[in-house]
């Protein structure tokens, strides 16, 4: 395969609903598409959309180092299989070429895309063999407070097999309150994953692993302001712990085996897709689940999380973002609601009419 063009589509979508990251709240979601067609006329879509507060690269930088990464790209021979390969040769010098995280996972995106179709399979059967045929999403309740029992089992009624709720925006007492009431109202055979986000002290962290140790949480995603100490809480309150914001520092998701639940894995936030591949192989083999996530991606960027989750383990992925968006670069996607028919979802290329 060839790349012989290069372009870049920026968006900018209304969200339904305001959202706070990191203390901003936003009422829009901006990033680029990046589109490559090769010599054959087929394209491959990306999406790079940094999240504000969390990325540590600006959209014009991912922007920036999309447009510079197009000479090393354009018109270069391309081995299909190799491209991908996780650990690739072509994956490799990516790597080295330091493409900012929210950018790389565009060009992975975009890559694999020309890549599956040049080997005439869909985007999941392109990252993995037998990749699931049924995807379980993950219902998303952003405060455990205001209506969240309400909110949790609405998604319960409509079948989610598992939840998330954000924690950490209240005091401790009113959290355990919250998620024990939570809990009460969802049948078993829902999971429940809370989403501190760093919000908790070390003694309000082991307050919370004490009081909700009989709720059977499937997982409790970056309790402690301060990260490093997870391995100890997880030894001292057995609350089962994973990894999200510490998979984005260097090293991060390394010595995690032993006291890991999950790693979340949002692949504008790690590095990528092909990073994401890796970090979960690599948990994979020390016994900890990995869940992908979104990062409020437009549909192009979902769409991709989407088929690495089918090519993961069969976890619930946390693609609930899409309904935050109000519009959307493609029509209607599946993924307000539990499940997604993978086959069908890829049955085809993306058809993607840009002005
Ligand atoms: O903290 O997990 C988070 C989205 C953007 C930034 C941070 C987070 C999220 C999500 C994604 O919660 C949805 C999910 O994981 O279900
Ligand atoms: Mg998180």
């Amino acid at each position: 395969m060839q790349v012989a063009a290069l372009d870049l589509v920026p968006y900018r979508l209304a969200l339904r609903e305001s959202v706070v990251w990191n203390g901003e709240r936003r009422d829009h979601r901006e990033g680029v598409l990046l589109r490559l067609t090769d010599l054959e006329g087929r394209t491959g879509w990306g999406d790079a959309a940094p999240l504000p507060g969390f990325s540590r690269e600006t959209l014009d930088q991912a922007r920036a180092a999309l447009e510079a990464v197009g000479t090393v790209i354009v018109g270069r021979p391309l081995d299909a299989r190799d491209v991908l390969r996780p650990d690739g040769a072509f994956a490799t010098m990516l790597d080295v070429a330091g493409v900012p995280s929210s950018a790389r996972f565009a060009l992975d995106l975009a890559l694999v895309d020309l890549a599956a179709q040049t080997l005439g399979r869909s985007l999941p059967q392109a990252l993995h063999p037998d990749p699931a045929v049924v995807l379980p999403l993950n219902g998303l309740v952003m405060g455990a407070l205001e209506g969240g029992v309400a909110s949790a089992s609405r998604l319960a009624e409509e079948r989610y097999q598992a939840v998330k709720v954000k924690v950490g925006r209240a005091t401790v007492d009113e959290d355990i309150e919250a998620v024990t009431a939570i809990r009460k109202t969802l049948p078993d055979w829902v999971a429940l994953r809370l989403d501190a986000n760093r919000a908790w002290t070390w003694d309000e962290a082991v307050r919370f692993a004490e009081a909700t140790s009989s709720l059977d949480l499937d997982y409790v995603e970056e309790p402690l302001a301060a990260a490093s100490r997870m391995p100890e809480l997880w030894v001292d309150t057995r609350m089962p712990v994973a990894l999200d914001e510490t998979l984005q520092q260097p090293g991060g998701g390394e010595s995690i085996r032993g006291w890991a639940e999950a790693i979340v894995l949002k692949p504008t936030l790690v590095g990528g897709l092909m990073a994401s591949l890796r970090m979960a192989a690599a948990a994979r083999s020390v016994g900890v689940r990995s869940v992908l996530s979104a990062s409020f991606e437009s549909g192009v960027g979902l769409r991709g999380v989407a088929a690495s989750a089918a090519a993961t383990d069969a976890e619930p992925a946390g693609l609930d973002t899409y309904r935050w968006l109000a519009e959307d670069v493609l029509g209607p996607l599946p993924f307000s609601q539990p499940t997604v028919d993978v086959s069908a979802l890829f049955g085809a290329p993306l058809d993607l009419e840009v002005a």
